[in-house]
């Protein structure tokens, strides 16, 4: 039997690399959460937070940033411990959480609003306001830096924010918040409700006094959240789900392509939204390039979290690997060689929520492994003959977070990149993430931008000021 995460009043965090409870939190109830927002709304009422100058709100960000790093040990073998990531990764997540707390400290110090204009007898000119209360729900595959992403600026602009992480990942979020408090954070302006989607995620949503939502997730939660912003007119960002493709064309420098797509695929073990989950290689060298690929992507070192040469952890969770098996079960239905991988280590791995890279080829291009998101170490890979045949591979679908495009050809990289439905291209790179280059998705990847500069807006309404100039 597989752990369950779920117990009446407290949610217990499963450890995915031994099955063991690394932690548990106490459950919110309906009471508990209206009370949070009846908190948040008198914070942003009585307006301690959004009221104080830019500087000495920023002056506090960075008070949280130097609290994430001075325990940045401790809170990386937290997030392992939770997710299964290794242990390197962990301290990378770390370093980005605390760096999007200075990044938007700067932001804030140094954003302008603009003297528009005038028509008449007056000066013109914008302001940013916050929302009010902001919402923030965040998944389990990067907790602490997707929360930081989120929520350092949403309070630079000056709001509260209710913060909902994973139930599967919950106790990073706490760690955050005692941050936020010692820093100097006002009372209520960041507080942390914890509960599964279906039992906290309602109320959280439909309140009216929640002005804005951001979510990071799942498509179909995305299309809940949706709905639930549209019928009461707030806006909300949706980073959804992604089936990337990498393109690797016969003129690329092909070992640094190889390499690529292994990290593409095998990275955060395929549970990276912009994992790129499906390849196409030119077909004169598709035989050539997909030996030397599975060589590579059978050497990548699968194993406990906690050592520092571990390449790949196990899944997230029970659930989630036994739902990366079932779509992989369905890929062979749907008419998959499986090339590698395909199925869950034994041994000494048998105790943890593992699952080898796995390689499949044969799908055809409507088939719903194709398609889908699968979430784990497994890449589907197709031949491409000519750019009709890989623009329709590459494009179809509903998804367009990404894409990775491996040639020496510049001006085909720009025409390709151009012609792909997503929001970030990579051209002989994959997965290079910066915080000062927007990030989200086209189709159903999302609505909305991340990261950089403008994100600190996103969080924002403008409001223009006219000043007579005639008494
Ligand atoms: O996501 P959910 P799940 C994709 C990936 C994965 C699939 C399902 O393909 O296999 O989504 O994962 C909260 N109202 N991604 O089920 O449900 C939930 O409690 C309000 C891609 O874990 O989207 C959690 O906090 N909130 C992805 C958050 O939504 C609700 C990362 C995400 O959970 C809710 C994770 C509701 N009705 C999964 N229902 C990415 N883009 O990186 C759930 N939640």
């Amino acid at each position: 039997m597989t752990p369950s995460t779920q117990q009446s009043e407290v949610i217990l965090s499963i450890n995915p690399a031994n099955g063991q409870v690394a932690g548990q939190v106490e459950k919110n109830s309906e009471r508990q959460v209206e009370r949070a927002i009846d908190l948040a709304n008198q914070a942003h009422i009585e307006g301690t937070w959004r009221k104080m100058l830019p500087h000495e709100r920023a002056a506090t960000m960075r008070r949280i940033a130097a609290y994430l790093l001075e325990d940045k040990e401790r809170l990386a073998l937290l997030q392992m411990r939770e997710n299964g990531k290794p242990i390197l990764e962990c301290l990378r997540i770390v370093d980005n959480a605390a760096n999007a707390w200075v990044y938007y400290a700067a932001v804030l110090e140094t954003l302008e609003t603009e003297v528009t204009p005038p028509r008449g007898n007056y000066l013109s000119h914008t302001i940013l306001e916050p929302f009010g209360i902001v919402a923030a729900i965040t998944p389990w595959n990067s907790p602490l830096m997707i929360e930081s992403y989120k929520i350092a600026p949403a309070l630079a602009a000056g709001n509260c924010v209710l913060l909902k992480p994973s139930e599967e990942t919950p106790q990073t979020s706490l760690e955050l918040l005692k941050f936020a408090k010692l820093a100097g954070l006002p009372d209520h302006t960041l507080q942390v409700i914890q509960g599964t989607g279906a039992e906290v995620g309602p109320k959280l949503i439909n309140d009216d006094r929640v002005q804005m939502i951001t979510f990071t997730g799942g498509t179909a939660t995305g299309r809940t959240i949706a709905k639930a912003a549209a019928e009461r007119l707030v806006p909300c960002t949706l980073e959804l789900g992604g089936k990337s493709p990498q393109i690797v064309f016969a003129d690329a420098d092909l070992d640094l392509a190889v390499d690529g797509v292994v990290k593409g695929i095998c990275g955060a073990a395929g549970q990276s939204c912009t994992a790129g989950s499906r390849l196409l290689i030119e077909s004169r060298i598709y035989d050539d390039f997909l030996g030397k690929l599975k060589y590579e992507m059978s050497l990548v070192r699968v194993g406990a979290p906690h050592l520092e040469t571990t390449q790949m952890g196990p899944l997230a969770s029970f659930k989630h690997r036994d739902r990366v098996a079932a779509l992989v079960d369905l890929a062979r239905e749907e008419g998959a060689t499986v090339e590698l991988g395909g199925f869950s280590p034994q041994g000494e791995l048998s105790s943890g929520a593992y699952y080898a890279p796995t390689l499949l080829t044969g799908l055809s291009n409507n088939s719903r492994t194709w398609n889908e998101e699968i979430f784990g170490p497994v890449l589907c890979v197709r031949s491409f003959d000519d750019i009709e045949d890989l623009m329709r591979d590459a494009n179809c679908g509903s998804y367009g977070l990404a894409a990775g495009i491996w040639t020496r050809e510049f001006q085909k990289a720009w025409d390709v990149g151009r012609a792909i439905d997503a929001g970030t291209i990579w051209i002989n790179t994959y997965e290079q993430s910066s915080l000062s280059t927007p990030f989200g998705g086209f189709k159903q990847s999302g609505i909305g931008r991340e990261k950089a500069a403008q994100c600190l807006r996103t969080y924002s309404q403008i409001k223009s000021f006219y000043w007579g100039m005639n008494t």
